[in-house]
């Protein structure tokens, strides 16, 4: 299996770094190929807790090269201090970390844009306030972004940016409409010097890394790709304008780091045994009730980078028909299942109401789905703790019901269902 992809199929969270975690040492490249530092994930090794956002899961494993691809929005002084919080922890990533030339760059402009952009109520989306959404508008508009590859051209670098940085105190201006919590003007100069000192720190890192992975390939080696964020926060085929700003699918595994899909053998759908979301934007099986709150409370389920209470609700079996079908997933994994003990019944949704008309067809139009109503399938619950079973049939009946109905709503197989964080927690179904 030269290249496996592991993809959340919700809207993040999934627990994608468990998976990658389970797959073990049998990857030699670890690859992101999406988002920034608004991924947030928690790696336990030898006791010790690394929490990540911008460098890939797999990173803490020996003997791995871990890249960061050109779809990647990348924020420097997150780069500099995940590297060094893993060196001061005894991980010293050394060579084995790789950042593409052609990644773009986030700039505290970047951050102030999207700060201003979200304080407003309207058009409000919810992000992580990480400064993604404006750095890819950045990339795609193709005037102000600025790649890894210029930070390390001096001269150049410090042109460029006072071009642009006048023309973000404007915009800085036209954001904040007279109000007092507009910033000072940033200075082109100031920003200039700051990032050309990270630029020393990130020079041992960048290369162009489509070659290197192009390489890897043909020299049989095995890659992981790690997606950021789940698929329904995907930019094209997620619940817009409610998403993130990059495409989350496996489908931005060529555009974000060079390597075409024939590449790709296994895709790998992670998947929660209920449903959560951060940020705004229609949810259909939301819980608003002591049901949901239960589930946030049992399953942690606060957002990693911003510590945002995750919103929570029953488990949507078209979305995940949808997002498996996009990602091309060939299995899924079910997580987070024990989280579910002691529910009286559980509901699974099935299909929608729209409009007086019934689909099991999911609209990842945020409008159409804003108006749909959903039908359920309720099934027992059960009592037992689940965090001690280590195979199927360990599980109470009912719970083992509840899995079998996920995989055959979904259509797919269901190769691992997860029952507490350790590594030990874990049913792997063949
Ligand atoms: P952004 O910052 O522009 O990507 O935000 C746009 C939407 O994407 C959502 N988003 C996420 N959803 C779940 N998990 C994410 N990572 C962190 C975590 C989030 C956190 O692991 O918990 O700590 O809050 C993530 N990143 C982006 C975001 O909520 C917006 O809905
Ligand atoms: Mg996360």
């Amino acid at each position: 299996m030269p290249g496996t992809c592991v993809v959340g199929l919700q809207w993040g969270d999934e627990a994608k770094g468990k998976i990658v975690d389970l797959l073990g040492d049998g990857f030699d490249y670890v690859v992101r190929y999406n988002g920034g530092a608004n991924a947030g994930h928690t790696v336990v090794v030898h006791g010790k807790t690394f929490k990540l956002s911008l460098l890939p899961t797999g990173v803490i494993r020996p003997n791995v090269t871990s890249v960061i691809g050109n779809g990647v929005v990348v924020y420097p002084p997150k780069f500099i201090e995940e590297v060094g919080t893993l060196k001061a922890g005894g991980i010293d990533l050394g060579d084995a970390l790789k950042l593409s030339d052609h990644a773009h760059v986030i700039f505290p402009y970047h951050m102030e844009e999207e700060r201003l952009a979200e304080s407003g109520g309207e058009g409000k989306i919810g992000t992580t306030g990480r400064g993604i959404g404006p750095c890819y508008q950045d990339k795609v508009g193709r005037r102000f972004g600025i790649r890894v590859g210029e930070l390390l051209r001096p001269d150049h670098l410090r042109e460029k940016l006072r071009f642009v940085v006048p023309f973000k105190n404007r915009l800085m201006k036209v954001y904040a409409n007279g109000h007092a919590d507009q910033l000072a003007p940033m200075s082109a100069d100031a920003i200039a010097d700051q990032y050309l000192g990270y630029a020393d720190a990130l020079r041992p890192h960048v290369t162009d890394t489509a070659r290197l992975l192009h390489e890897a390939f043909a020299a049989g080696k095995h890659v992981l790709f790690e997606a950021a964020q789940g698929s329904l926060l995907d930019v094209d085929h997620g619940t817009y304008p409610y998403v993130t700003s990059s495409s989350s699918l496996p489908s931005g595994i060529w555009g974000g780091t060079g390597v075409p899909a024939k590449n790709i053998q296994r895709t790998i759908g992670v998947v929660k045994a209920y449903t959560t979301r951060v940020g705004k934007g229609p949810f259909p099986t939301e819980l608003d009730d002591a049901t949901g709150e239960r589930i946030r409370k049992i399953g942690r389920e606060y957002g990693t980078v911003t510590g945002r209470p995750r919103r929570v609700g029953w488990f949507d079996a078209l979305s995940v028909r949808y997002t498996a079908a996009l990602a091309g997933a060939d299995e899924i994994t079910v997580m987070l299942l024990d989280v579910l003990s002691g529910l009286p019944e559980l509901k699974l949704c099935t299909a929608y109401d729209i409009d007086g008309e019934r689909t099991t067809h999911f609209p990842s139009d945020a409008y159409q789905l804003e108006r749909c109503t959903p039908v359920y399938e309720t099934t027992p619950g059960w009592t037992d703790d689940l965090t001690a079973a280590r195979k199927l049939t360990d599980l109470p009946a009912a719970a083992r019901r509840y899995i079998d109905r996920v995989g055959e709503l979904v259509g797919l197989p269901v190769s691992v269902v997860s029952v507490g964080p350790d590594r030990a927690q874990t049913i792997l179904t063949k």
